[in-house]
């Protein structure tokens, strides 16, 4: 019943549902070969609306058994199924509609709507899955008391699960069993979940601040169970945090998270039964890296989360996607600042959003936190509307302050409690407590693209004054030819030359309590005065807009940012600067000198004992090449990869001994333990290794190996390891590899972990991803193992984008090929290939060809087709 005719949904289109679903009762029996689905839907008209217009119900790859409205069987000539909707005629306000259909979801590899993942069944509903079970108004302003019978085979599924709390479960004939869940809390259909499986699982109590228990639970297959104890562990934190961070607690009896190792997303809020993907949930020291442990700690703070923002108070319509991702983000953001270094967690989400977001913004799929139009949804959870997003919440508290910023978002839950809510809810709230206008910050919804702040400055020594102009501009981005200039909150200093702050007078909308100055206008001049030297101006601290900015600094100031600014954020974000100026010299020509200033800021850096040992990491890595391209138009993507192997060479060897020595004095002594302090003793370990090891000393790879090999958790192991293959002892690197899939081949995760080692090689090529695709260990079906073969190859900067242009080709063949399985997942790797316009041609025109290669093929999902012609465009 599917149709390829793509429609653009439009948010000025959006209208109110005619009727409404007050009351859910579904009856999912799983059977072999099939699933029957029985759903009674209590429904009302709405109101304000005259007459009885047809009802619509979305439905996709329904095998109708039976429809009814009210007592009434209905026959096919009663009703229409066409184009993935089902059309009935009501004649009373209110009504009971019911259907009866099969689904099949041992054949659903797209892994939405009810699939199976390994040996259990689980659903994934949003954005627009629900219709996959069964028919429905699936939508986010529909929402409804749901009860939900599941019955099974009780040895093959002996756990049935869904939202709510658990009301029933009890025997039936023929080796089945039944599980009843009701959920009082009125929801979407794209919160709703359903799980069916033999699961392990893990247990614990939360008592919230108003004295309740609430039971925890994890459940994971068997091959995963003992990796659940660190996120049950953030769980509780996540719980207790956003009582004391938000006022906000937790509200049914249980609550639930199921590991699952089919998954297209990170994880899913479901109300009351979050799924994962097992590589956000699933943690040990023995297979999980501080990375790791980091980004799962993250993401099962961002689901709790989410029970506030996103499922009590919900969207009205997909176009208010960031109201419950951007807020949620934010949330999770804080959470892990408060939890362990928040200077550590700006940095790096700094970093993501300049490789991730500003790639997009810059691209022929650039929009707004709030798109106006799309084709598909799906396509529409990016960076811009998650991390921008939080961007753009961050801005209204660094505007705000604390105080006011909490009690806009205490506010916002009052008020819209079991409501579907919009982005101007979400700015009301927040202008009422405060009695600030936002109407012109609000642009930051509408406009895409990132903004660009030109800043001069000029001191008058005889005045004693200092001042300041801002240019703000942003480019053209599809559809949005001219941008409207933005409310930009400047967090800043004026530091003396040795890094004092000093007392700020100006003339500018400056708040001297969260030393915050607001631009609004497409130029801004702001004078300083009182001052008798020329300051060194310390500004968008902690990164407190998401802008670029031009500033010609003297050498002698950048070297007073990156060496001596209080704000840490600055202070690496000064040093990076550094690195990519070189790099942009040797880009422009191999043979240019390196300056000494980066010796001097490498020494000073590490032997600073103020700095924290991740800031440390963070401060002396080099940039990624993901946040590199963004920097560079056009790219030359071989001059690019010399160019900063030059420099880390350089670096390497200056150091070398270091090097050596920091990472003998840095080896784990004690048993691992995730915590601030000790990952980022890890972090400076392993940057000391890469770089030693990059020096060409033979002790170096030998060390690395040796550390690989004695590693008793997969952070040094992979401290180890990564610098083994980063280097060019191929054989080493090989020998490692084999090793390593020996040991860990039957942990999903390891091997999910070793495939992308592979694929992250610098000399990994088309023929040897063929070969990992061929491999035992690779499913086309699992978005993680695609993931970990083609994600990580395309982001291989080295290998991908400097080695043979062949390998665009591939992509595109391997994206045809995946949308046949999985649509969604297909889409997120056509984005690999939308920045043509932005290489030399000897890169470009490959990569348009192949996106040209992706467009001609029949029969295109909606998800790539949107991506790919945009991106030709
Ligand atoms: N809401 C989830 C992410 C998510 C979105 C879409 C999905 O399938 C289309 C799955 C998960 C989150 O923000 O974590
Ligand atoms: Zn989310």
């Amino acid at each position: 019943m599917r149709t390829d005719t793509a429609r653009t949904i439009r948010l000025k289109d959006y209208k109110k549902p005619d009727y409404t679903i007050k009351k859910t009762d579904l009856t999912i029996q799983i059977f072999e070969n099939y699933t029957q689905v029985e759903s009674t839907l209590h429904m009302h008209k709405n109101p304000e609306v005259v007459g009885f217009p047809v009802l619509q119900l979305n439905g996709i790859d329904q095998q109708i058994q039976q429809i009814q409205l009210d007592e009434l069987v209905l026959t096919e000539s009663d009703y229409q199924y066409e184009d993935e909707l089902l059309t009935v005629q009501p004649g009373k306000d209110e009504f009971v509609f019911k259907s009866i259909t099969h689904i099949k979801p041992n054949e659903n590899t797209s892994l939405e709507g009810l699939y199976q993942s390994g040996t259990m069944i689980c659903s994934q509903c949003e954005a627009e899955g629900f219709r996959k079970i069964t028919f429905y108004l699936d939508r986010p302003d529909v929402m409804s008391v749901f009860t939900t019978r599941i019955e099974a085979d009780a040895k093959q599924y002996p756990i049935l699960l869904s939202n709510g709390n658990p009301v029933e479960q009890g025997e039936l004939a023929g080796g089945r069993h039944f599980a009843t869940w009701h959920d009082p809390f009125p929801k979407p259909s794209y919160l709703f979940a359903a799980v069916a499986g033999d699961l392990v699982r893990h247990d614990d109590v939360f008592v919230t601040q108003s004295g309740r228990e609430v039971s925890l639970r994890i459940f994971a297959e068997a091959h995963n169970a003992h990796k659940t104890d660190f996120a049950l562990d953030s769980l509780k934190r996540s719980m207790a945090w956003d009582e004391k961070r938000y006022g906000r607690e937790y509200d049914l009896d249980i609550f639930m998270i199921v590991a699952s190792d089919f998954f297209n997303m990170g994880a899913m809020e479901n109300k009351g039964l979050n799924i994962f993907n097992s590589a956000a949930v699933l943690a040990s020291p023995e297979t999980s890296s501080d990375d790791r442990f980091d980004r799962i700690e993250a993401i099962v703070a961002h689901e709790y989360f989410h029970n506030w923002s996103g499922n009590r108070v919900t969207c009205r319509d997909w176009f208010q996607l960031t109201l419950k991702e951007g807020l949620t983000v934010y949330r999770d953001s804080q959470f892990t600042a408060d939890t362990h270094n928040a200077t550590v967690k700006r940095i790096s989400d700094v970093d993501m959003l300049k490789a991730a977001q500003f790639s997009e913004d810059a691209g022929p799929n650039a929009h707004p936190i709030q798109p106006q139009e799309y084709v598909e949804i799906n396509n529409f959870y990016t960076a811009t509307v998650y991390e921008k997003g939080a961007e753009v919440i961050g801005m209204i508290h660094t505007i705000l302050g604390e105080a006011l910023f909490r009690q806009g978002t205490d506010l916002y839950f009052e008020t819209f409690d079991g409501q579907a809510a919009t982005t101007d809810d979400f700015i009301g709230c927040m202008e009422k407590v405060s009695g600030h206008d936002f109407t012109q910050f609000k642009r930051w919804y509408v406009q895409a693209g990132t903004p660009n702040v030109a800043v001069e400055e000029s001191f008058d020594a005889n005045a004693g004054q200092y001042k300041l102009t801002f240019t703000q501009s942003c480019r053209p981005t599809p559809n949005q030819p001219e941008k409207r200039p933005f409310v930009i909150p400047v967090k800043m200093a004026l530091l003396s030359e040795q890094g004092k702050e000093l007392p700020i007078s100006c003339d500018g909308d400056f708040n001297s309590d969260t030393s915050v100055l607001l631009l609004k206008e497409a130029t801004t001049v702001v004078t300083f005065s009182g001052l008798n030297a020329k300051p060194v101006a310390s500004l968008f601290r902690d990164f407190s807009a998401p802008v670029t900015v031009d500033m010609a600094l003297s050498d002698q100031d950048q070297m007073t940012l990156a060496t001596k600014d209080s704000n840490a954020f600055n202070r690496t974000n000064a040093l990076q600067s550094v690195f990519v100026e070189v790099i942009r010299k040797l880009n422009a020509d191999i043979d240019s000198a390196i300056p000494e200033s980066v010796d001097e800021l490498i020494k000073a850096t590490l032997g600073d004992g103020s700095l924290v040992d991740a800031v440390k990491a963070q401060m002396i890595t080099l940039p990624s090449f993901a946040v590199l391209r963004t920097m560079f138009s056009p790219i030359n993507a071989q001059a690019l990869a010399f160019a900063r192997e030059k420099l880390k060479r350089h670096i390497a060897v200056t150091f070398a001994e270091q090097w050596q020595q920091l990472a003998n004095s840095l080896a784990s002594a004690q048993p691992y333990e995730f915590n601030a302090a000790e990952a980022g003793r890890r972090a400076l370990h392993g940057t000391a290794i890469s770089y030693w090891v990059s020096s060409g000393q033979v002790e170096a790879i030998n060390f690395a190996e040796a550390l690989y090999r004695a590693a008793e958790n997969q952070s040094d192991r992979l401290n180890g390891l990564q610098a083994v293959l980063s280097s060019d002892d191929q054989e080493r690197s090989e020998k490692l590899l084999t090793h390593y899939y020996r040991q860990w081949k039957d942990d999903t995760q390891m091997v999910e972990t070793w495939l992308a080692l592979n694929a992250g090689q610098k000399s990994f090529d088309v023929a040897q991803a063929n070969a990992l695709m061929a491999h035992e260990a690779f499913d086309l079906t699992n978005p993680n193992k695609v993931r970990s073969v083609l994600g990580a190859f395309a982001s291989n900067f080295e290998a991908f984008h400097a080695g043979e242009v062949g390998n665009y080709q591939f992509i595109a063949e391997q994206i045809v090929k995946l949308d046949q399985v999985n649509p969604q997942v297909a889409a997120r790797f056509t984005k690999v290939l939308e920045s043509w316009r932005v290489f030399t041609e000897d890169r470009g025109v490959p990569m348009k060809q192949a996106l040209e290669m992706i467009v001609s093929t029949d029969g295109l999902s909606p998800d790539v087709s949107e991506l790919a012609m945009n991106a030709l465009k």
